[in-house]
C-alpha cells in the first residue's frame, strides 16, 4: 500500500473529534494506511509551503506519492479513507 503524508497542525487539545486533524489521522490509523506526519506551524499566513502544494491554507492535507495533494471538509476527507476510496481517483474527481 502507497505511504500518504499527513499534513497537520503541530498541536492538538486532545484527540477527539473537533480536532480536524485527528478525525482524518484516525481514519487513516483505523484502516492501516501507512502515513507520514508532516507538521504545518499556525495562522493562515504560516503555511506558503502548504498553498503552494494544495492551492489553499487549511489542514488536514493528505499528499500522495505523486505528490499530489487531497483537501476536503476533514468528515468527507475521513469518511472517504473509511470507505476504502482514498486511493480511488474517481472518488477524488467526483
Ligand atoms: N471545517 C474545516 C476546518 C479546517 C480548519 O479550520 N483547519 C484548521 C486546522 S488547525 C486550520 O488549518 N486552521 C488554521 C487556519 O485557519 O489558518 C474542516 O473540517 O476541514
Amino acid at each position: 500500500m502507497p505511504t500518504v503524508k499527513l499534513h497537520r497542525c503541530s498541536w492538538t487539545f486532545a484527540h477527539t473529534e473537533i480536532d480536524v486533524c485527528w478525525k482524518v489521522q484516525r481514519a487513516l490509523n483505523d484502516q492501516g494506511i501507512p502515513y507520514e506526519i508532516v507538521k504545518h506551524g499556525y495562522g493562515k499566513g504560516a503555511r506558503p509551503e502548504l498553498q503552494r502544494r494544495s492551492g489553499q491554507r487549511l489542514l488536514p492535507v493528505i499528499e500522495f506519492e505523486d505528490g499530489t495533494t487531497y483537501r476536503a471538509e476533514s468528515a468527507d476527507m475521513a469518511a472517504r479513507v473509511r470507505a476504502g476510496q482514498l486511493f480511488d481517483e474517481a472518488a477524488a474527481a467526483s
